[in-house]
């Protein structure tokens, strides 16, 4: 058989890259074509996403492929959820999208007047209560720069946005429109209902497209820029957790996924959205997958934590990279310090080391004494979350889970994977780092027709990886 080469590009937090997928009938495998750093930008009190820079990277990505000359047969993309960037009547983008760290949504939900409005939200669209979810950026954007919604004429997610300046076409992915919490989960459509009752303009919203259809071809201008053809843009779970799931090898109901990234996502699919007083309770998602799956899930803050510990401990001139911290932490002279990721303290700390330090103060547990003590502290209360996680997990959907398949960059740090393993008390399968290209993948040679559906695509994953698994020695 010939081998389909297809294009994934994943756009990550703190970096971008495009892979080059190629399928030989049997196995993938993956070839890094290009990696960029993502870099937000502070300006004056906002938070931005430097979208030109984005995209001017994606065309590099694209300029260094069309040298290879190979046959390409499609493109997808997918990023982090949430944040999206506002179109006029012109098709112009009308400001910088919003990071969805920005502190405008601060203290949002704290603060909104109607308590029945809030149940419905949830009622509605089974999604986790976050203070950036597109729903709350866009309240705020109607409360406080209202002219920005009155010339906007068109919303688009992150992917769509990067898929609409590829094609020229518009649509809402359904993956990363679930994360807006404005999705009726049962219906996989706007909630206009809320969108009405939250005066937010409904004329913006695009139609829903499904993930493993064409958008659209590369316009003549990308063409001719970059050099490649009229190659076909699909639609792919374009969250990335939405197309790391669907690149987890998972085989049974008794397992779970565990995304390790900046965020932690763990959770299950399920066959129908679950939306109840225990989900309410937990505050569990209900995001919206591949093949109409739903993602039953937790969002955790992750190794956002661990991420801004090295960047607080380089920024104080030490030079310490993830397997030093790691490892560092493995062997802390003290092993029980502990932290609530959780909390507000951690979501955007000027200095990590510092928030940590004075949580633990805060909270009676005494000075975290040198970098392993500090880090410990952090993997300690990332893996309670876990823990805590699978408890309110099985008590939801009425199972046990007995392992935990955990994938994404995260687990290329083993003492995180030992340690889940130990406090969970599960059995942990790891594979692939890789999961939102896998993902992304197959969901492009499902739309092509080379993969029959999502249980193929899986069996091939595990074909073309090698998987760790992980006991609990407690
Ligand atoms: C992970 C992720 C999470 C989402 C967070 C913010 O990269 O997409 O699923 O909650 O980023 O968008």
């Amino acid at each position: 058989k010939d081998t389909v080469y297809n294009l994934a590009f994943d756009f990550g937090a703190s970096s971008g890259r495009l892979m080059l997928s190629k399928f030989d009938g049997e196995k993938i495998t993956i070839e890094e074509v290009y990696r960029f750093p993502n870099e937000p930008v502070k300006l004056g009190q906002s938070f931005y996403w430097d979208f030109l820079r984005l995209f001017h990277e994606l065309k590099n990505g694209l300029k260094l492929v069309s040298k290879k000359k190979i046959k390409i047969s499609s493109i997808g993309i997918d990023t982090w959820g949430v944040d999206y960037g506002l179109l006029d009547k012109n098709d112009q983008l009308i400001s910088n999208p919003f990071h969805y760290r920005d502190k405008r949504t601060d203290g949002i939900i704290k603060d909104f007047e109607n308590m029945a409005l809030l149940e419905e939200i949830y009622d509605v669209t089974g999604i986790q209560f976050m203070e950036f979810n597109t729903i709350f950026q866009l309240y705020c954007d109607y409360k406080k720069r209202p002219e920005l919604l009155n010339y906007a004429r068109t919303l688009l997610f992150m992917p769509d946005l990067f898929n609409f300046y590829l094609t020229h076409e518009k649509y809402n992915e359904y993956t990363i429109a679930s994360t807006s919490q404005m999705l009726d989960a049962e219906k996989k459509d706007w909630a206009i209902d809320l969108i009405k009752k939250l005066n937010l303009p409904e004329g913006i919203f695009q139609k829903i497209l499904m993930p493993g259809n064409i958008i659209g071809y590369l316009t003549k201008e990308i063409q001719e820029e970059t050099g490649l053809s009229n190659i076909p843009v699909i639609s792919v779970g374009s969250h990335d957790t939405a197309s790391a799931v669907a690149g987890t090898p998972i085989e049974n109901g008794s397992s779970a996924y565990l995304i390790c990234g900046t965020w932690s996502l763990l959770g299950v699919e399920s066959e129908s959205p679950i939306i109840n007083e225990n989900t309410k309770k937990y505050n569990f998602t209900n995001e919206g997958g591949v093949e109409g799956f739903i993602r039953l899930l937790k969002n955790i803050n992750g190794l956002w934590i661990i991420q801004q510990l090295k960047q607080s401990w380089n920024l104080h001139g030490i030079k310490i990279g993830f397997p030093e911290i790691s490892q560092m932490a493995s062997k802390a002279k003290h092993e029980e310090f502990i932290i609530n990721p959780d909390d507000k303290l951690f979501i955007a700390p000027d200095d990590m080391a510092e928030a940590v330090k004075q949580y633990c103060v805060e909270t009676g547990q005494g000075l975290p004494q040198d970098i392993g003590d500090i880090a410990r502290a952090a993997y300690n209360g990332i893996v309670e979350q876990y823990k805590n996680c699978l408890n309110n997990l099985e008590d939801i959907v009425g199972r046990k889970i007995d392992t935990i398949h955990m994938v994404g960059g995260g687990i290329q740090d083993k003492f995180l994977c030992k340690l889940t393993a130990d406090v969970t008390g599960k059995k942990v399968i790891t594979g692939p780092v890789e999961a939102s290209i896998y993902g992304n993948a197959i969901v492009q040679l499902m739309a092509l027709g080379y993969i029959k559906d999502l249980k193929e695509g899986r069996k091939i994953i595990k074909n073309s990886i090698e998987q760790k698994r992980y006991f609990s020695s407690i």
